[in-house]
């Protein structure tokens, strides 16, 4: 028998120092099975948190490159997987690769801020055409933060009452994807949860981890890997919740006992074989 691997397309950014994006992205989709093809956004010496000034080459006008030679060779591609732009008119590179693949699952992961702020080199321009790249996805996966910028609604102060969570799920998902998953909500004390909505089944789930008191980088990008591994090894969105909210709360908790300079992100080369546990052992419930 043929073995014929899940292709995911990752357009991200390479951020030569500090792990996020590609560079932990790549070995969570490995490690799952999946086949990851890289398509670099741009390349920085170091991501933008804590580094000062950071060198950027922006891959624009390969992004459209990589795609006419990808067209020319009648690739299988079953999965366009977006994260870290640097611009708005990536956005439109995007959509090229998601209109030239019109059969492959799209994961938008709206990288944009974090904490109640952007990142520096996400301009309102680059929130607005956000908005529009997320109609075209199955799956989205925002923090708090991305979730009201892309809702155009003010970071909220304090815990999140349960019902705006499922509203604010229901209008995401209004707006395109099938499924949404919303990431780093306070709901409970000393808790960390992250909650979806699967449009087709009309059902919410929330899972919740123990809050570690530290904020690393690319843990965003280590999530939505894990959660888009799982989904395209047969689980559940559920299962797939669990598993990606289980991974991250190991790959925090052993950084964190660590104590490593937080720029330079998840100790993940450590953490990777808790993928493979037998349970997730996350509690989920429905919201
Ligand atoms: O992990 C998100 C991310 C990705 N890429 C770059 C970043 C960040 C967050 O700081 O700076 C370049």
């Amino acid at each position: 028998m043929p073995h014929t691997p899940v292709r995911v397309a990752a357009i991200h950014d390479i951020s030569c120092y500090g792990r996020c994006s590609l560079n932990v992205i790549m070995p969570v989709l490995s490690s799952l099975g999946l086949t990851a093809c890289p398509v670099p956004s741009a390349v920085l010496s170091t991501h933008t948190g804590g580094y000062g000034e950071v060198a950027i080459c922006d891959l624009t006008d390969f992004l459209t490159d990589c795609l006419n030679h990808w067209k020319t060779l009648n690739l299988k591609i079953d999965c366009i997987y977006s994260g870290f732009l640097a611009s708005h008119q990536q956005v439109d590179k995007v959509l090229d690769f998601i209109k030239a693949y019109p059969d492959a699952f799209v994961l938008v992961d709206p990288v944009m801020g974090d904490n109640g702020s952007a990142y520096r080199t996400c301009t309102k321009e680059l929130q607005a055409k956000m908005r529009l790249l997320i109609k075209e996805a199955n799956l989205i996966t925002p923090n708090l933060t991305e979730a009201a910028m892309l809702l155009e609604e003010p970071y909220p102060i304090g815990n999140l009452p349960i019902q705006t969570a499922k509203e604010w799920l229901m209008r995401l998902s209004d707006e395109g994807p099938e499924m949404v998953v919303i990431t780093g909500i306070s709901l409970l004390p000393d808790k960390l949860s992250s909650i979806c909505f699967s449009r087709t089944s009309g059902e919410f789930w929330r899972v919740d981890n123990t809050k570690v008191p530290i904020n690393l980088p690319g843990t965003g990008d280590i999530y939505s890997a894990t959660l888009l591994g799982k989904l395209l090894t047969n689980q559940s969105l559920p299962d797939a919740l669990c598993w990606a909210g289980y991974f991250i709360e190991q790959c925090i908790k052993y950084t964190f006992s660590h104590g490593t300079d937080i720029r330079e992100g998840i100790l993940l080369e450590a953490v990777l074989p808790a993928l493979f546990s037998k349970h997730s052992n996350s509690s989920l419930t429905k919201l």
